[in-house]
C-alpha cells in the first residue's frame, strides 16, 4: 500500500493524520498534480490527491473513502463509530470540514490559478465561495460549543477533518481571522496541534 499526495493538501493531511493515529505504516509518494508532467492520472482518473494504491495496484480515492477504509484496518484508535446516529454525525462533521475546504480552494484557484488572466477572474464567484467558508466556520463553532471535541468527549475523525481544514486556512488564508470570531475553534485547534500526528503533518 502507498499513499500518493502533496505536503500542502489538507485532504492528504487528513489521511496522513489518520494513518498516524492508527499507527499504520504507509509509504508516501509526493506528487505535484499541478505540474504538466504529473503522473497522477495513471492512478486516479480525476487527477487528484490523495490517492491510496493498494497492494494489488487498485486505486482508492477520495479522502473520505480512504479514511473509512483505513479505520477498518486496525482496531487501534477507532476514529469512526460503527453505526447509527454517532456514525452519521462524524461523517457530517467530515463533510462540513471538506466542504469548507472545497469552497476555500475554489476561491483561491479563482484568484490565483495561472491558467487564467486577471480579466477572467470573477470576484462574485470568490465572494460566493468565501460566504460558504464563513458559514461553515459558524456551523463548526456552534456544533463544537463548549465540548472538548467536535463529537463529544472523544477525539474522532470529526476532529481530524476540522483540524486539517483549519490548519489549511491558517496556511493559505492567514488574513482570514477565524480565531477571533470563533475562540472555541481556536482552543480546539491549539489542542489538536499538540498531537504528534498533526505536528508531523504541518503543511509546508
Ligand atoms: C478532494 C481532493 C482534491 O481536491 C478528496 O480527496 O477529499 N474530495 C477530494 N485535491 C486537490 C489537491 S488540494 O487542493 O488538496 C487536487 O488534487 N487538485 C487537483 C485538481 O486538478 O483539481
Amino acid at each position: 500500500m502507498k499513499l500518493i499526495g502533496s505536503l500542502t493538501s489538507p485532504y492528504v493531511r487528513k489521511v496522513r493524520v489518520v494513518l498516524a493515529e492508527k499507527k499504520l505504516d504507509c509509504p508516501f509518494q509526493e506528487e505535484n498534480v499541478w505540474s504538466d508532467d504529473t503522473a497522477i492520472g495513471g492512478s486516479n482518473p480525476l487527477g487528484k490527491v490523495p490517492c491510496l494504491v493498494l497492494e494489488g495496484g487498485e486505486a482508492v480515492f477520495d479522502s473520505r473513502v480512504i479514511v473509512e477504509y483505513l479505520d477498518t484496518l486496525s482496531p487501534v484508535g477507532r476514529l469512526i463509530p460503527a453505526s447509527g446516529r454517532e456514525r452519521v454525525e462524524v461523517k457530517t462533521w467530515e463533510a462540513l470540514a471538506d466542504g469548507l475546504l472545497d469552497a476555500a480552494i475554489l476561491a483561491r484557484l479563482e484568484a490565483t490559478w495561472a491558467g487564467r488572466n486577471d480579466a477572467e477572474r470573477c470576484q462574485a464567484w470568490i465572494d460566493r465561495q468565501l460566504g460558504k467558508v464563513h458559514s461553515s466556520l459558524r456551523a463548526m463553532s456552534q456544533g463544537l460549543g463548549d465540548k472538548p471535541y467536535c463529537s463529544g468527549s472523544h477525539f474522532s475523525l470529526s476532529d481530524v477533518a476540522v483540524g486539517s481544514a483549519l490548519g489549511w486556512l491558517e496556511f493559505r488564508f492567514a488574513q482570514l481571522d477565524w480565531r477571533t470570531a470563533h475562540p472555541n475553534l481556536a482552543r480546539l485547534m491549539d489542542k489538536l496541534m499538540q498531537r504528534q500526528s498533526f505536528i508531523d503533518t504541518r503543511p509546508r
